[in-house]
């Protein structure tokens, strides 16, 4: 028990020691990824991990919650101000279970649930065929304008007039445009739906009031506290009403969760009072500045950019128009230390592997330091990157990127003191 990890697990050691290294060394553009601060860090491995409760404050199922029973209603009572919210739970493992719980709460087996298509870039938890929400409910999806890459409000209305769903959703991860919340509210009533929104990727631009709230027109908003939010991994629920609270709080607890993760729920006290000072409307207005330098570069330079642009801290490559799949972008980036992913775009092939889109998302390179100029030094490297990616200079190319990524490591260093 009282050996450091280096000594009683070296592989383990090792391989946390080699992660640092990698986050530090590279540049992260996963658009659902970010760089927590030393406060979410020390939340997240803290003794507070020991402690098992079931419940919530003031109303546990185990001794000894004096303390977590703080650390839940700090959140609570943050995130309700963060998000000008009436209920809050803190308490989802993930953004998934917190849809899993917002569906236990309000629906049953077979209801039908209209959300955007995943191509399109909906959720996997939004009723996909192989999620549990495909299985135990009748989904069907919208999709976007084949020529625009946005979503088109009057086909939607038409589809959900028709269908008349349980539950409308908008949001997901991969539409890097503002959704008309109002609009898909006004359509879900048309259509007798509940209106359910996950903000999972935009929920600290929400926060930082540099993107609109679904707040007060949706009847639950879902997310995760990872993400722009800059939090540890796990979900909040929130709604402007007390409507569904009873029947929320016991979804969550006992309907799909047990006991909670005492420390993470520390950890996510800590971010969103991180998000609740003035510096993080500055971040946000500073990830959105950057990822329209980004976008505004690649279109420059010849790369088809899905909706041409973007509100948020996202931007979706087309690589087609290169004769490229979405993971050879990835290798062409990860090449010179930069991260991201293959994506679908809306209308893509079925099969990962086929798959022509690269998602990039700027929230943990702006949390670095990276303003937009170091984004258009950054996005041209980019550009290089995937138009040499099949040309005889490509090791130079490399060579070059390679040099720009490290440069800006160096200039923006992360977690440099222990
Ligand atoms: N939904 C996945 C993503 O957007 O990358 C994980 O959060």
């Amino acid at each position: 028990m009282n050996n450091n990890l280096a000594d009683s697990d070296p592989v383990i050691a090792d391989a946390l020691a080699n992660e640092k290294h990698r986050q530090q060394t590279q540049i992260e553009l996963i658009a659902s990824e970010n760089i927590v601060s030393p406060g979410v860090l020390s939340a997240l491995g803290h003794e507070m991990t020991n402690k098992t409760l079931e419940g919530y404050p003031g109303s546990r199922f185990h001794g000894g919650g004096q303390f977590v029973d703080v650390v839940e209603q700090a959140a609570i009572d943050r995130a309700k101000q963060l998000f000008n919210a009436k209920y809050a739970n803190v308490q989802p493992h993930s953004g998934t279970q917190a849809n899993q719980a917002v569906f236990f709460a309000l629906m049953k087996p077979g209801d039908c649930i209209l959300s955007l298509d995943l191509a399109a870039g909906g959720h996997l938890s939004h009723g996909a065929k192989p999620n549990l929400s495909g299985r135990w409910f009748e989904s069907h999806h919208y999709t976007v304008d084949q020529d625009s890459g946005r979503l088109n409000y009057d086909q939607i209305e038409a589809q959900a007039l028709e269908l008349s769903p349980d539950l409308l959703i908008a949001g997901g991860s991969a539409y890097p445009q503002v959704i008309d919340f109002e609009r898909m509210a006004a359509i879900a009533k048309q259509s007798g739906a509940l209106f359910l929104v996950d903000m999972a990727h935009i929920a600290g631009l929400v926060a930082a009031s540099v993107h609109p709230s679904p707040l007060p027109h949706a009847d639950i908003v879902t997310c995760t506290t990872t993400k722009t939010l800059r939090g540890p991994r796990g979900g909040l629920i929130l709604s402007r009403s007390d409507k569904f609270a009873a029947k929320l709080q016991s979804a969550i607890f006992p309907g799909v969760q047990g006991s909670l993760h005492s420390n993470v729920l520390a950890a996510k006290a800590v971010c969103l009072g991180e998000a609740l000072q003035p510096e993080f409307k500055a971040y946000g207005q500073q990830v959105v500045t950057n990822a329209r330098a980004l976008a505004h570069v690649l279109m420059e330079r010849g790369i088809k950019v899905v909706g041409d642009g973007t509100d948020t801290h996202m931007v979706l490559l087309d690589l087609s128009p290169q004769q490229m799949i979405g993971s050879e972008g990835e290798a062409a980036l990860a090449a010179a230390n930069i991260t991201s992913n293959k994506n679908p775009i809306p209308f893509d092939e079925p099969k990962p592997a086929d798959w022509v889109g690269l998602r990039l998302g700027v929230s943990a390179a702006t949390t670095r330091g990276i303003d937009e100029i170091g984004m258009t030094e950054l996005a041209n490297k980019i550009a290089d990157l995937i138009l040499a990616a099949s040309d005889d200079n490509l090791a130079q190319v490399v060579s070059s990127a390679q040099d720009t990524v490290a440069a800006l490591c160096e200039r923006f260093p992360i977690y440099t003191v222990e």
